[in-house]
C-alpha cells in the first residue's frame, strides 16, 4: 500500500469583489492507496489452523488506510490474475455511485476511484461482490481511520496508544452462501484474523496481548465485520472513559459499560487504566456465543509493556 504520496492545496479561498483576501484555511492531502485482491490459504486461530480465504493484500483484516478529514483517496483495486472470483471494493468513508465506483472487477483487472474522506470517523472497507455474505465471511474487510481536521482537543484528547480491532465471523470451510446467510456451520469469532488472537487467558496457543502502561489512554478503534451480528463491546474490570460513536468527536459518551456496534460498523473506544497498580482488561464481545468462541482481547497494563505496540505502523498487531 502506498500513502500520502502527493500534497495539494485543497482549500482556495478567494475573496470575491473584497478588498481583503483570505489565506488558505486548511491543507488537504490527496493518498494513494493501492491494494490487490489475493485468495490464499491463510491461518485462522493461534493452533495453525488453515482456510482457504479471500483478502485484500493477503491479510486479515486487509491493510489499514488512514487518513485526514477532507483528504482525497486515490485508490486503485487490482484483482490477481491467480484468483477464480470477481471482486470489488465499497469504502464505507466514500459517498459515490455503487454501480461505478463499486463494481465488480473479473480476476486480472484493476479499478481506479477517487472520493473525498468527508467525514471523520472509523469506517469498515469491505467487499461488495456477489454473493456478498461469502466475500465477507472469507475475510474481504478492513478499516479506513479519518482523522479530524481539527485534531485533538479537550473533548477528544490525544491517546497514548491506539489500537485497531476488527471482528469478524469464521465458518465452517465450504459453507454454502445460503448456510452463511443462516448462520449455520459458524465455528468462531476472528478478531485481527484469528480467535482468540490475543487472549493467552482462553487459549494456551495465544502469543500475543495488548499491552499499555498504567495511567495511559489507549484508544480502540473497534471494527465490526461481522454477516449478521452486532458487537456488544465491554472492557472487563473497566468502563469506557468516551466512546466516540462511529469514531467521530462530536459523537461522545462517557462512562459507557456496552457499547453496540451493528454490522460493517465501527466506534472509537477510549480506556484509561488506573495509574496507580498493574491491572488486566478484557475487550469482549459481551454476547457469551462470541465471547467464549474467540471475541476476547486482553489488554495488560504494567511499567513493563512494550512501548513499540500501539504505535507508529504497531496499531493491528499481525
Ligand atoms: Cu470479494
Amino acid at each position: 500500500m502506498i500513502t500520502k504520496l502527493s500534497v495539494r492545496p485543497h482549500v482556495l479561498v478567494l475573496a470575491l469583489g473584497l478588498a481583503t483576501s483570505f489565506a488558505p484555511t486548511a491543507w488537504a492531502k490527496t493518498v494513494k492507496v493501492e491494494m490487490t485482491v489475493k485468495e490464499v490459504e491463510i491461518q485462522v486461530d493461534n493452533k495453525g489452523t488453515k482456510q482457504n480465504m479471500w483478502t485484500y493484500d493477503g491479510t486479515i483484516p486487509g491493510p489499514l488506510v488512514r487518513v485526514t478529514e477532507g483528504d482525497v483517496v486515490d485508490f486503485s483495486l487490482t484483482n490477481d490474475a491467480a484468483n477464480k472470483n470477481s471482486h470489488s471494493m465499497d469504502f464505507h468513508a466514500a459517498i459515490v455511485d455503487v454501480l461505478d465506483e463499486f463494481a465488480e472487477i473479473k480476476p486480472g483487472g484493476t479499478k481506479k476511484f477517487t472520493f473525498e474522506a468527508k467525514y471523520p470517523g472509523v469506517f469498515i472497507y469491505h467487499c461488495g461482490a456477489s454473493a456478498m455474505v461469502e466475500h465477507i465471511a472469507r475475510g474481504m474487510y478492513g478499516v479506513i481511520i479519518v482523522d479530524p481536521k481539527e485534531g485533538f482537543s479537550k473533548k477528544f484528547p490525544k491517546p497514548d496508544r491506539e489500537y485497531v480491532l476488527v471482528q469478524g465471523d469464521l465458518f465452517r470451510e465450504g459453507t454454502s452462501v445460503d448456510d452463511l446467510l443462516d448462520g449455520k456451520n459458524w465455528v468462531g469469532s476472528l478478531i485481527n484474523g484469528r480467535v482468540f488472537k490475543y487472549d493467552p487467558v482462553h487459549d494456551q496457543d495465544a502469543t500475543q496481548t495488548l499491552q499499555a502502561k498504567p495511567g495511559e489512554r489507549v484508544r480502540f478503534y473497534y471494527v465490526n465485520a461481522n454477516v449478521n451480528d452486532p458487537v456488544a463491546l465491554h472492557p472487563i474490570a473497566g468502563i469506557w472513559d468516551r466512546v466516540y460513536d462511529h469514531g467521530n468527536p462530536r459523537n461522545v459518551s462517557e462512562g459507557v459499560q456496552t457499547f453496540t456496534i451493528p454490522p460493517a460498523s465501527g466506534a472509537i473506544f477510549d480506556l484509561v487504566p488506573p495509574a496507580n497498580r498493574p491491572t488486566n482488561n478484557a475487550i469482549v464481545d459481551h454476547a457469551m456465543r462470541r465471547a467464549l468462541r474467540g471475541a476476547i482481547s486482553v489488554l495488560m497494563t504494567n511499567d513493563e509493556a512494550d512501548p513499540t505496540l500501539g504505535r507508529a505502523d504497531k496499531l493491528i498487531l499481525r
